[in-house]
């Protein structure tokens, strides 16, 4: 199943979606989630990226199965402008609390996290578990979230073993995978795999989009079947298929994804 899967020529279908959802990208300064979300949403990786003040956004929509999702990607930084009178200079305002406040309101209703540490910071990887409380504190309490270790392209200078990553993955409760923002490696699969969470959260019953806070919306496209069918229906992650029959492509996961 490609991620992409659709009908180039339809332009009205183009725009229409099963279902909205907000994710965040978060932690450290530096880890790559600006390039993480531009490799994304433009399948390219961003030269010169500069440091993020405050919050970014972008999104793109995918194909899961028979579901087209439309993601909502705010990456929230540690920093926010601050501009200290009669000086041109703007400071780092990383862990003060006037600031992370703003920035903690970007994590409301978010349905999926996309925690980022970069494989060669063990500082970067130090510090995951202050984000982690953070996004489960103030999101949605369905919240997924896949850690991604980041530059994996940059194996010569690794800090952080890929084995221990996964154990503090396990240990938390939250998808792990290795990726390279550079080369495109496994960008995808963290989106994806958030989104294949979300979307059997909604099938099990467990998830409610009409719960206000969830993060996920339904979209035009559900509506429409709705409307038609008289019937809340999602077809094809229930119905005559059953849930281990829907399978995910995970481009370049290489099995180390868990
Ligand atoms: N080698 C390598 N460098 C990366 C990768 N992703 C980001 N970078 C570099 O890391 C630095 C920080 O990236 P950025 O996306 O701005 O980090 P952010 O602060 O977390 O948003 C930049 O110099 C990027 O060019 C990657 O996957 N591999
Ligand atoms: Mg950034």
């Amino acid at each position: 199943m490609a991620v992409d899967e659709y009908d180039a020529d339809a332009t009205e279908l183009l725009e229409a979606y099963d279902f909205l959802m907000k994710y965040i990208i978060i932690g450290e300064a530096g880890t790559g989630k600006s390039c993480l979300l531009h490799q994304f949403t433009h399948n390219s990786f961003k030269e010169h990226s500069q440091h993020t003040i405050g919050v970014e956004f972008s999104s793109r929509t995918v194909n899961l199965g028979e579901k087209r999702i439309k993601l909502q990607v705010y990456e929230i930084s540690s920093s926010f402008i601050c501009r200290v009178p009669n000086k041109s200079k703007l400071w780092d305002t990383a862990g003060q609390e006037r600031f992370r406040s703003v920035t903690r309101s970007y994590y409301r209703g978010a349905a999926g996290a996309i925690l980022v540490y970069d494989i060669t910071s063990r500082a970067s990887f130090a510090n995951l578990s202050q984000w982690l409380a953070d996004a489960r504190a103030l999101a949605s309490p369905h919240l997924v979230t896949v850690l991604v270790g980041n530059k994996s392209d940059r194996e010569e200078d690794r800090e952080v073993e890929w084995a221990e990553a996964s154990r503090w993955a396990a240990e938390n409760n939250v998808h792990f995978l290795e990726a390279s923002s550079l080369t495109g490696d496994n960008v995808e699969a963290p989106f994806l795999l958030c989104t294949r969470s979300i979307l059997l959260a909604i099938e099990s019953g467990s998830l409610d989009p009409e719960k206000a806070g969830s993060g996920v919306s339904y979209g035009a496209r559900a509506l429409r079947r709705v409307n038609s069918s008289s019937r809340l229906s999602f077809g094809s992650l229930s119905g005559n298929r059953r849930k281990s029959t829907i399978k995910l492509r995970l481009p370049g996961t290489g099995g180390k994804c868990c």
